[in-house]
């Protein structure tokens, strides 16, 4: 019997739009009904660059913008073969951001085009679907913890959002996160099963680039 893949589903926004209790979310529903999922999250603080991207994050570091970039790609890059493998094996993998956070947000904060913010990403897993989860500013800055790392700036997070809107591509839908929790998660869950099923038999694909993997 060969095994059918699983999906590698993104879920993408400005900072509080939801995504981390979304992701979690989804993955207790899929498990409940026998489906394998796990949760991923960029950036994942625990290797060794994701430690300097904390430290960075949390003002404890500075760095050049480009060294930064390339740090976020390369905690990226650094769970690839891992999360191939966990894909090609069946699971489905549920990303709370990925590629699309690391080109909106250096975009934002140095004026670079997205193509070059892009670039260092080329290649990796392609989501089957990038879910960007949308909130309005009100919204956003009431939600707990708000302000406290380096990018949670109003201003700065509208040109992400704008970011974000111009990376779409076929795969990526919106969500409104503004909803209530329970009716984002009944509209991701819809998402989310008819992407499993659509993708089982289909071979991933490598993101920037149109050959599969
Ligand atoms: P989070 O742990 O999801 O709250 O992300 C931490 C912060 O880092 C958040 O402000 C978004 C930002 N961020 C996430 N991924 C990237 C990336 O790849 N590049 C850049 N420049 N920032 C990112």
């Amino acid at each position: 019997m060969t095994i059918k893949r699983g999906a590698l589903l993104v879920l993408e926004g400005c900072d509080r739009a939801g995504k981390s209790t979304q992701v979690q979310k989804l993955v207790t529903e899929l498990t409940a009904r026998g489906i394998s999922a796990e949760v991923r999250r960029f950036p994942d603080r625990t290797t060794e660059v994701g430690k300097m991207i904390d430290k960075y994050l949390s003002h404890a570091v500075e760095l050049p913008a480009e060294t930064v970039h390339l740090l976020f790609s390369s905690n990226r890059w650094e769970n690839c073969t891992e999360m191939k493998k966990a894909i090609l094996s069946g699971t489905t993998l549920i990303v709370d951001r990925y590629a699309g956070s690391g080109a909106a947000y250096t975009a934002a904060t140095t004026g670079k085009d997205l193509s070059w913010c892009k670039e260092p990403d080329r290649g990796l897993p392609k989501p089957d679907l990038v879910a960007l989860l949308e909130v309005s500013e009100d919204v956003q800055a009431s939600r707990a913890g708000w302000g406290s790392e380096r990018f949670e700036r109003i201003e700065l997070q509208q040109k992400i959002s704008s970011n974000l809107h111009q990376l779409m591509d076929e795969s990526w839908v919106t969500v409104n996160g503004n909803d209530d929790i329970d009716k984002v998660h009944a509209k991701l869950l819809t998402l989310a099963l008819s992407t499993i099923e659509t993708v089982k038999n289909k071979p991933l694909g490598e993101l920037y680039n149109s050959k599969p993997l």
